[in-house]
């Protein structure tokens, strides 16, 4: 029968275990200073002492682990607190604008047809610089012009819109939006020589776009803007691409942010097409319009391009029974209209790649038409921008406020 251990011989057989190593050398200690305890006596208090002592340590270690985490957790709420209040900085930094206040619109004494107006904007190329020096004194071009001109360009439209309204019923406008809005990072002459980073290009030409169509919309019933966002200069990539062109794009951010600017506006439609064409219904007639980049050329326009690719996509067209009556295109930066439809100019204006690659003659303008249902286009305007350098600016208009 085993002796049972009184708390006193448990007492000394721990300051033996204390006072020793192993459970030999305690069973010896005790023999030799009179206890005649059994040699598993000893071993099972020493066991009972060794895992105690290991339970104290892993308990400690435990602790510990809990003041670490409690601390990543405190630090991970410090982040994620942060982290909201910078989404809420930046929606609350989202102004969407008002709808404008309506102008008041003359009764049309002559045609009682209601016709389309057509105001593209095409090619702006938002922080890209060109200066007076480098085109021989003919261009100049940055943030500050840019805004300009767009301010300039509206206050001519919005006349003009009045002056044509006492011959015509013009109740709607078609904004086609054709690409290009920003120099982007496709070249390293463009990266190098840019006026700022294309991401605040990217927020900036978006609060521009928005403004000017929210502006232009202030003289009609209704205003449909149709973004083809597959253009070269928003483009990611370095090499051109051909898949996926509307999304890996700057302008599918612009083309969002615009519409988170004008979500208030009920009177603004906006259409975005991924295909690099849209086909928009003015009237009775399609338009098909597009950025235009991808037809080859050398030195000057191709006609010839323009010719054979209308005909490639009149083919296609025709093979699901469908047609377009006209083309709009953007990217020649050249502002003109004629037999291959029509060309919607650029913001820019003549750059130092117009003058020494292109031989195009650019000078900044946009244009803007009216679409009779059965007629056609009539009224092709060229709005002439290069009235607006760099050194026409005053003070104030060269610090590039945003309107
Ligand atoms: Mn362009």
């Amino acid at each position: 029968m085993r002796y049972k251990l009184t708390d006193d011989d448990v007492d000394t057989i721990r300051d033996a275990i204390a006072q020793t190593e192993g459970v030999r050398a305690a069973h010896r200690w005790l023999l030799d200073h009179g206890h005649n305890y059994g040699y598993g006596s000893v071993q099972r208090t020493y066991h009972e002492v060794a895992e105690a002592v290991n339970t104290e340590a892993r308990l400690a270690a435990s602790q510990a682990e809990v003041r670490s985490l409690r601390s990543q957790l405190g630090y991970t709420k410090r982040q994620y607190g942060m982290a909201l209040e910078v989404n809420d900085q930046i929606l609350g930094a989202i102004s969407a604008l008002p709808p404008p206040a309506r102008v008041v619109r003359p009764k049309s004494t002559d045609s009682q047809t209601p016709c389309v107006v057509v105001a593209p904007v095409a090619d702006w190329h938002y922080a890209e610089v060109i200066r007076l020096d480098d085109t021989g004194g003919i261009n100049s071009f940055n943030r500050a012009v840019a805004v300009a001109r767009v301010q300039y360009l509206v206050r001519k439209f919005l006349r003009w819109v009045e002056v044509e309204r006492r011959g015509h019923e013009l109740p709607e406008c078609h904004i086609p939006v054709l690409g290009d809005m920003i120099t982007g990072d496709i070249h390293d002459e463009l990266v190098a020589y840019a006026e700022v980073p294309t991401p605040q290009a990217v927020v900036e030409v978006s609060r521009l776009l928005a403004w000017y169509i929210r502006q232009v919309s202030t003289s009609f019933q209704r205003t449909a803007v149709h973004f083809v966002k597959v253009d070269n200069h928003s483009r990611l990539t370095r090499k051109p691409q051909t898949k996926r062109r509307g999304t890996n794009s700057w302008n599918h951010v612009i083309c969002a942010l615009l519409r988170e600017l004008l979500r208030d506006n009920p009177q603004i439609d906006i259409v975005e097409y991924e295909s690099p064409r849209a086909e928009i219904k003015i009237g009775d007639a399609v338009y098909l319009a597009g950025h235009g980049d991808g037809v080859r050329a050398n030195f000057g326009l191709p006609h010839y391009g323009f010719t054979r690719q209308d005909g490639h996509l009149a083919r296609q067209f025709m093979s699901q029974g469908k047609r377009f009556d006209e083309r709009l295109r953007g990217h020649w930066h050249v502002a003109e209209a004629g037999v291959h439809g029509i060309l919607c100019g650029c913001l820019c204006g003549m750059s130092e790649f117009n003058d020494q690659r292109t031989s195009l003659w650019t000078p900044a303008a946009q244009v803007s038409f009216i679409v009779h249902p059965r007629h056609g286009w009539y009224n092709f305007t060229r709005w002439h921008l290069g009235c607006i350098q760099s050194n026409t600016l005053t003070d104030e208009e060269q610090k590039a406020c945003l309107p």
